[in-house]
Order: structure tokens, then sequence, then C-alpha cells
């Protein structure tokens, strides 16, 4: 090798060098020790059947990146003291030229190998485990929208939003995918995290194995709304689960009871509002002040926008039908023609009871008489 370079010189390491490297190898196997005995789980609470052997592969690449970090920052800091310039250094001096060293470039060749190969081996089985779910499995799909979740069960009709519910014990087949943009699922107590892409459905498997509410936060960049696209994962016993199931088949077939238009309550319409609305529309502003949907903070009292979309009156029945029949824009097969802002989901979509109703008809009208 190298035979226009002068015969390597006799490279000297400087005084410390084997304590330092005794240090940070007793370090490193204390870090090492301390990596590979926590459980993650006291951090991050797991509540799915996959999340300890997720868990396991992260620690096994915290222990070699945590060795190569601390010896790496441990001799740069070591060199940089032990062979800084000094005062008496000639004003051009430079320090020795080492190079070509077959033997250490084998060895940091060969041992992230090693490491590489061990580490696609434990990800194939975690992942292969993962992948078969035997027994009676839950089909269902989640749909990404900019900026909030669809979620379709077989049993259910139409599609829930925001919140999904499965049953503790039970694996889950979750098909992800997306209609607009790309989103992604991530609920960091299931561990696995799936984008949601247009045109593409990805399957996410997993058995929840503890009860609780936990987040499903998008993590792609989707548009001026992200922060706001998160929804719930609740996981139920099997029985809290049917009841939420029957509960919600039977809100979706209640499709035309009467809804009162009087009587509603402003406070419970507000925080069913910031659960369901708030995604698609502000309430702080007039029409313009739009997210998805119109801004609804002067439904009922705004002179330049003095009907609603649908061409009804801003009153308690206009409001009321708007939210139960929903709304797609103008009909321009009739001949109909207009801006549309896109879709305002039905009462089945949005998961509205007839007291839903109400008490969001009774928050809108009282916002309208604050801000006349
Ligand atoms: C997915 C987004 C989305 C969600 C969620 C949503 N809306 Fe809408 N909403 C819209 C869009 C879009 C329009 C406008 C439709 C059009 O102009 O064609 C609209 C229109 C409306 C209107 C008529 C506004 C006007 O000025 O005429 C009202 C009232 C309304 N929504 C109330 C609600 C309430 C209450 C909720 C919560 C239960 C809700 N919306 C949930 C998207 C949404
Ligand atoms: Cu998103």
């Amino acid at each position: 090798m190298a035979q226009h370079t002068a015969p390597q010189q006799k490279v000297d390491l400087g005084p410390g060098f084997w304590p330092v490297t005794i240090g940070l190898s007793i370090f490193n196997l204390i870090a090492s020790y301390f990596i590979a005995t926590t459980d993650l789980a006291t951090y991050l609470p797991a509540a799915a059947a996959p999340a300890g052997e997720i868990d396991g592969l992260i620690k096994f690449m915290a222990v070699f990146g945590n060795a190569i970090f601390v010896y790496v920052t441990g001799f740069i800091i070591y060199f940089a003291i032990v062979w800084r310039r000094r005062a008496s250094d000639a004003p051009d001096s430079i320090g020795i030229q080492v190079h070509d060293s077959p033997k250490l470039e084998i060895w940091w060749t060969a041992v992230p190998l090693v490491l590489m190969i061990a580490l696609g081996v434990l990800s194939v089985k975690v992942w292969a485990n993962l992948q078969s779910q035997s027994g009676d499995v839950l089909t269902m799909e989640s749909i990404g929208h900019q900026f909030k979740y669809e979620f379709r069960y077989p049993k259910l009709k139409n599609s829930i939003y925001d919140e999904m519910h499965v049953p503790v014990g039970t694996p889950v087949a979750l098909h992800v995918t997306s209609a607009d943009v790309i989103h992604s699922f991530w609920v960091p107590q299931i561990r696995v995290k799936y984008d949601m892409v247009p045109g593409l459905v990805q399957t996410i498997r997993f058995t929840p194995n503890k009860t609780g509410t936990y987040p499903v936060i998008c993590t792609e960049f989707c548009g001026t709304n992200h922060s706001n696209m998160a929804a719930k994962m609740v996981i139920d016993t099997p029985r809290d689960f049917n009841t939420w199931l029957t509960k919600q088949a039977q809100i979706q077939a209640s499709g035309g009871g009467p809804v009162a238009l009087t009587g509603g309550n402003a406070a419970t319409g507000a925080t069913l509002f910031s659960a369901k609305c708030a995604s698609c529309h502000n309430a702080n502003g007039g029409y313009e002040a739009k997210i998805v949907g119109p801004g609804l903070g002067k439904l009922a009292s705004d002179p330049t926008h003095p009907m609603l979309v649908t061409g009804e009156k801003p009153d308690a029945a206009g409001i009321s039908h708007i939210l139960i029949n929903g709304y797609q824009g103008p009909d321009k097969s009739q001949g109909k023609e207009g801006p549309s802002a896109g879709a305002m989901p039905n009462k089945a979509a949005n998961a509205l009871s007839n007291t839903d109703i109400s008490n969001l008809t009774a928050y809108l009208l009282s916002l309208s008489a604050k801000k006349s």
C-alpha cells in the first residue's frame, strides 16, 4: 500500500491513552448495562403485543450506538486536549499525517457488518411475528384526511371520525390509506407507525394488551392544520367495546327522529364542538375564517353571509338541518353553480346524537349572539 508515503512513523498516542481507554470502556459498560436492563415501558407505556419486541430492537441499537458515541466523542476530546497546539509550536506546524491502516480498516468494516446483519436478522424475526395473526382478527380501516382520521368498522354502516375503539386481547388488522395527501398513523404506545399514502393500502397489525386511551398522531406534515390532526385510540374491555359498537350502530340507525330546536345546552355543545368540529371550523371568526369549512363565529349575524351555504336561514332549524344531512356543495346537476368549500359530513359521519345536534345548535347560536 501507499508506496509513495514515508515509512510509517511510530504513532504516539499520547500520555494517558490507555487509562483514558479503560475509563471510557468502564463508562460504556455501565451505560450498556443500564440500557440493557431498563424497561423502556417505564418511560413510554406499552399497550400492545409487539411493543416489547420492538423495544428489544431499540435497546440492541442503543447499546451499540452508545459504544460508538462514547469512544468517538471520548477520543475526540482526549486527542484535542493532548495534541492541542502549544505556544512553543512553529506557526506553520501541522500534526503527524497518519494514513493507511489496513488492520484498523478491516476492523471498522467487519464489526459494523456483523452488527448490521444481526440487526437485520432480529428485525425480520420481529416483523414476521407481527405479520402472523391468528384467531379472531378485528379487521378495520383508517383513512387520513386533511385534518382528521376516518375509521371504518365492518359492523358499522358509516364511518366514525377521530376516535377509534378496539377490544383488548383481540388481534387488530388496521388497513390504512389516505384520501388526499400523505398522513401517518402513529400510536406511540403501540410502537408501530405507518404512513397513510393516497392510493396505497398498508396494514398495521397489533394486539392491544392494556386498556386505556392513547393518542393517534399524524407525523407527516400534511398542511396548515397538521398539528391539530390527532385522534384517540381507546382500548376497551371486550364488553365495553361491544357496548360502544352497539351504541354507534344505534346512533347511525336513528336517522330520522326529531331534533329538539330549543333547550339545547350551549356549554355541552361547546365541548363537543372542540372535539368534533374544531378540526374543520373556526369558532372565532366569520364566514371567511376558513379552516376546511367556513368560520362559524358569526353564523347567524353576518350581513355579508345572510344564508347558510345550503340556502337555508341560519336559525335553529337551518343549522340543525345541515348538521343532520351534511352538505356537499350546490347541486351542479340541477344547474346551480356556486363555490363549494368541500364537504360538510352528515350526522352519522360526525357520530352525532339528536341531543348533540340540539346542543351544538344552541352553542353556534350563542356565538352569534355574543358577536353581533
Ligand atoms: C371534515 C370537515 C368538517 C367537519 C368535521 C365539520 N364540518 Fe361543518 N362544514 C364543512 C364544510 C367544508 C362546510 C361548507 C360546505 C360548503 O360550503 O359546501 C361546512 C359547513 C358547515 C355549516 C354551514 C356554515 C355556513 O356558513 O353556512 C355549519 C353550521 C357547520 N358546518 C357546522 C359544523 C358542526 C357543528 C360540526 C361538528 C359536529 C361540523 N360542522 C363538522 C366541513 C366540516
Ligand atoms: Cu396528517
